[in-house]
Parts: structure tokens; C-alpha cells; sequence
């Protein structure tokens, strides 16, 4: 059997989520190897892009989080095999990596820069790519992103809508989403309230 080892820090959300979660609800068998605090310095230069998440598959690493969570989500059935489908999948993967790169230029900067960065992406980027991926929501059936049903898209845009509902970005307004893309919103609570989802934080807690 294939021997896979996940690589991300060790906290809920962020790019190795989706990865974690997609592996949980196939019942497709990991090594969660979570970094702690104090570790990375150490375990940096040894990663492909000196960055997390990776994936370690029969001792083969692959780095990249929309390239692992493709090849979890084909292991565990959550990703389209239409390819039509697939590249829809894909497309919001990529859209969730745009914004999410940007709030992530934000997160390591001095105070006053944090605050002058984050209202301009509130006022601007944040509520452009909500409101352009409630739109491909609703062009693709208004359920899931991709192929009619949960895919590894759905997973990386529930953790993105989590991040910012959950007011952990200062100066980010937590009832954002809300306010410009309620689809969404119910999309998120969709997501989280399937079976799967719920034995996952079952099992692992509830993010703080
Ligand atoms: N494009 C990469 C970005 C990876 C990335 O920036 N990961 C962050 C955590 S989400 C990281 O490893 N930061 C620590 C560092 O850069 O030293 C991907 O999608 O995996």
C-alpha cells in the first residue's frame, strides 16, 4: 500500500487543510506529520520550495498545495475525473490561492503597514474574489464548485470563508463574506455540516 506522510504546521486551516481533510473523508490512511512551533526553522531547507504543505508519497516528496490536493483528491474520490469538471475544480483552487497569497503578504508586517494592507484588501481584492466565486458557484448549480458534489475546490474554499468569518485577520470584518456573498456563506455551511466534515473536527477538535 502507498505510504503518504502530510507536512503542515500544526493548526487548522491554511493551505494543508484541504490535503488533511480530503485524506480523513476517503478513509485513505496518512501520516499527519504536524510541525510545531521552533521546528521549521530546522525542516525548511529540506522542502522543495522551502514551504508547507508538502506530501511525501512511498519517500517521494511533492510540494505545492493545489498539486497535493489534486492527487489526495483523486485518492479519496473528491476530485472530478471529467476533465472539463476537473479544470472548473481547478480554477477555483487557483482563484482561492490569488487571494489567499495576498492576505498571507499581510500577516508577518509591522502593525500600522497590517492595517493600511488589510483595508485595502477589504476594500477591494477580498470582497472581488467572494464575489466572483459565489458567481462561479451559482454558474455551476449553486451546490458544489465542481462535477455536482464535494470536491477538493469545496474543501480549500470552506477553509478560505472560515478564515475570514472567523475574525482571526485584524482589521478583516468578520461578517464580510456575509455581507457580499451570502451564497457563499450557505455554501460554507453546506460544506461544514456534511457527516464527513463533522467527524473530521470529531476527531481532530473544532478550530478555535
Ligand atoms: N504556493 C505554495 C505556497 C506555500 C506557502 O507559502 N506556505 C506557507 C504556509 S501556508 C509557508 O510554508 N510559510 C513558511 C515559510 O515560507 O517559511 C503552496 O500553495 O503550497
Amino acid at each position: 500500500m502507498t505510504k503518504l506522510k502530510l507536512t503542515y504546521f500544526d493548526f487548522h486551516g491554511g493551505r494543508g487543510e484541504p490535503a488533511r481533510l480530503a485524506l480523513s473523508i476517503g478513509g485513505i490512511p496518512f501520516e499527519d506529520d504536524r510541525v510545531k512551533p521552533g521546528e521549521w526553522e530546522s525542516r525548511k531547507a529540506n522542502t522543495p520550495f522551502g514551504a508547507l504543505p508538502v506530501l511525501e508519497v512511498d519517500g517521494q516528496v511533492v510540494a505545492q498545495s493545489n498539486a497535493i490536493d489534486r492527487y489526495v483528491g483523486k485518492l479519496a474520490n473528491l476530485y472530478p475525473t471529467d476533465p472539463w469538471q476537473a479544470a472548473l475544480c481547478d480554477e477555483v483552487m487557483g482563484a482561492v490561492e490569488d487571494i489567499g497569497s495576498k492576505i498571507g503578504a499581510t500577516l508577518f508586517i509591522p502593525e500600522e503597514q497590517k492595517r493600511t494592507q488589510r483595508k485595502e484588501l477589504v476594500e477591494g481584492p477580498i470582497p472581488f474574489y467572494l464575489t466572483r466565486l459565489e458567481r462561479r458557484l451559482e454558474e455551476h448549480g449553486g451546490q458544489y464548485f465542481a462535477g455536482g458534489r464535494l470536491s477538493v475546490a469545496d474543501l480549500k474554499v470552506f477553509v478560505f470563508i472560515r478564515q475570514l468569518k472567523s475574525g482571526v485577520l485584524d482589521h478583516v470584518p468578520a461578517d464580510l463574506p456575509d455581507r457580499v456573498a451570502p451564497r457563499l456563506v450557505e455554501h460554507y455551511g453546506r460544506v461544514k455540516n456534511d457527516p464527513r466534515m463533522k467527524a473530521y473536527y470529531a476527531k481532530h477538535g473544532l478550530p478555535g
